[in-house]
């Protein structure tokens, strides 16, 4: 049975799961508990051009059915991460994704560059929606912005790119849309969702940084909405992310449009839930007589249902 999402020029994955970035460090954190050849691919905590500190702490708070973060893009920057993280990813048994973020089209494509031809890198992830960051990195809140900025990450890297779209906009159509004309190879949806926790014995935010991004289960009928209104409009895969905990969360994503899933919030609480996950779907196939999963990619009917039904 054919569990592999096939990307435009080639980027074939052993399954449809793979962890998201923020959650799952470079690859040197879970590695112990998790049967990494069993999951699709890993994607990276974002990496910027130099190193960063992160947002004063508390970074997170709980909310209900989800949680909230404003990590603030802490990273050893590219040089410290191809020092100090690259050389075990050669090794891993599954395919690595490297997260990255910068802040004018120079350095987009500087970065890129810097990752082509690293051992076990089989793809870029350009995040193009950090919620966290003074000054904003969000660039897919326009698309003139997206498209600029994927144009840059493709001009440095002969690898796989794949956009990560920001939720905190009206319209995900044109977004998707641009990213795709301007060379994208798939695009993945959704990065958090603006929110705030106030603490009420101090009457203050929360959170050091005031405000951050909401994951978790309670993002995740927003996601796949989002998931659902991009696959009208583009044809690359769509890499579905927001709350998936469960093989019937995964499905949904995989019947709304999403050829693949990332698991992120989920991880904290049981880092091997893409593992998991990876086998409840092939079980799935099995059990409905499915040749391959990506024959359910975008089955959902719209519309009412019957009542009968
Ligand atoms: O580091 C973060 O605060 C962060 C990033 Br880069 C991101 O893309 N999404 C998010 O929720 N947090």
């Amino acid at each position: 049975m054919n569990l592999a999402p096939s990307y435009r020029d080639g980027l074939v994955l052993q399954s449809p799961v793979l962890t998201a970035s923020g959650t799952f460090g470079f690859g040197d954190e879970y590695q112990d508990l998790v049967d990494l050849s069993r999951i699709g691919a890993i994607v990276t905590k974002t990496v910027t051009p130099e190193p960063r500190e992160g947002n004063p702490t508390p970074r997170t708070v709980e909310t209900p059915a989800g949680m909230l973060n404003s990590i603030g893009l802490p990273n050893p920057g590219v040089d410290g991460v191809l020092r100090e993280k690259a050389p075990i990813w050669r090794d891993l048994p599954c395919p690595v994704v490297v997260s990255v973020a910068a802040d004018d089209p120079t350095s987009w494509t500087d970065l890129a560059a810097a990752f082509d031809g690293v051992p076990g890198v089989h793809a870029l992830e350009a995040n193009l929606s950090c919620p966290n960051v003074a000054g904003g990195l969000d660039f897919s809140s326009a698309p003139e912005a997206a498209a600029e900025t994927v144009k840059a990450v493709r001009a440095g890297t002969k690898l796989p790119v794949i956009a990560k779209l920001s939720p905190n906009v009206t319209d995900i159509r044109p977004i998707a849309r641009a990213v795709e004309d301007s060379g994208a190879h798939a695009i993945s949806l959704i990065n958090t969702i603006l929110g705030m926790v106030v603490d009420v014995e101090s009457r203050r935010a929360f959170l050091g940084a005031g405000s951050g991004g909401v994951s978790g289960p309670a993002i995740r009928p927003v996601a796949l909405r989002f998931v659902y209104e991009a696959r009208q409009v583009v044809d690359v895969p769509i890499v579905g992310i927001g709350g998936v905990a469960s093989t019937s969360d995964a499905l949904q994503f995989l019947m709304a449009g999403a050829a693949a899933v990332q698991v992120g919030t989920a991880t904290f609480r049981q880092p091997r839930t893409a593992e998991e996950i990876t086998d409840g779907l092939a079980t799935y196939a099995r059990e409905h007589d499915l040749a391959s999963l990506q024959d359910i990619v975008g089955a959902v009917h719209p519309g009412v249902r019957p009542v009968s039904d």
